[in-house]
């Protein structure tokens, strides 16, 4: 089960699973993008699909969604968090308190909706795999995006205590801390502003989605005894949160 997979990470990562013979459950809130990918994986992997409209904000929403499955998609092996977005880059003093709430209701609330709606059907397997999508600014605070830090050292903090509580359960927990990548992330954190967002890519060469979605399924891929808990991943060009070359 993959979560905001219409586009970017979500969308890679449901292609890359479906590529390997994953039945994949998607879910996101545009139906006719998530319908397009499931029909696309459909015909292009001859993958069972099934698409699941809902909003990660809304807890009753994510409950019926999952209490929706039928039968023969009601065992998890692997729950990927990966909906998520940053809304604004201003200073503490000017954001704008809904985007924040936004923020901290999709990255950390959803993030913890779906994984408590889908733990029941894992835990019974005695196995299971949840990976979450932090970020490099889930690790290091960098200057006007406090609250969209603080959202994802959150789910850096979510995953560590997950990663514990789950241990009798045999569910690994894996954090991917991804830099900066050339997603919807940026049009959609500037509003729809598609020429600021480019500025965000100029004079480097950015993270995929492919990359991701390769760095996902290779730690879902690995041995039951084995588990990768963290990654922090960025291009080349990233050393940090903060410190990007852009010289070409
Ligand atoms: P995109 O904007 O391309 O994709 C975000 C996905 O999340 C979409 O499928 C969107 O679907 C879904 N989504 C957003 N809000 C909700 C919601 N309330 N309910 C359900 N689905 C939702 O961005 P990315 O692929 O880049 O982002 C994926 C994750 O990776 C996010 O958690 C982001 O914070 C994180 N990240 C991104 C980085 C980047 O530079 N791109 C770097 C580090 C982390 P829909 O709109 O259809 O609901
Ligand atoms: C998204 C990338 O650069 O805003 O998490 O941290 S960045």
């Amino acid at each position: 089960m993959i979560t905001g997979a219409t586009s970017g990470f979500g969308k890679a990562i449901a292609e890359r699973f479906a590529k390997e013979g994953y039945q994949c459950i998607i879910t996101g809130r545009r139906s006719e993008k998530l319908a397009l990918i499931s029909e696309t994986l459909s015909s292009q992997y001859q993958a069972k699909v099934l698409p699941l409209v809902f909003d990660v904000q809304d807890k009753q929403a994510v409950a019926d969604a999952v209490a929706s499955l039928p039968e023969d998609w009601r065992s998890i092996d692997v729950l990927i968090n990966n909906a998520g977005l940053a809304l604004g880059r201003d200073s503490f003093d000017n954001a704008n308190m809904d985007d924040w709430e936004t923020m901290l209701d999709t990255n950390v609330k959803g993030l913890l909706y779906v994984s408590k709606a889908v733990l029941p059907l894992m835990i019974p397997n005695k196995k299971g795999h949840i990976i979450n999508l932090g970020s490099i600014a889930g690790k290091e605070v960098y200057k006007d995006g406090s609250v969209y830090c603080a959202s994802k050292h959150a789910v850096d903090a979510i995953s560590k205590g997950m990663r514990i509580d789950l241990l009798p359960h045999k569910i690994k927990v894996t954090a991917i801390h991804p830099g900066s990548a050339d997603t919807e992330f940026s049009v959609v954190r500037y509003k729809g502003d598609e020429s600021k967002a480019a500025l965000v890519y100029e004079g480097y060469t950015p993270l995929h989605a492919e990359d991701i979605a390769d760095i996902a399924y290779y730690c879902a891929s690995l041995p039951a005894h084995v588990c990768i808990n963290d990654l922090v991943v960025t291009c080349t060009s990233q050393a940090n949160g903060t410190v990007m070359y852009k010289g070409g």
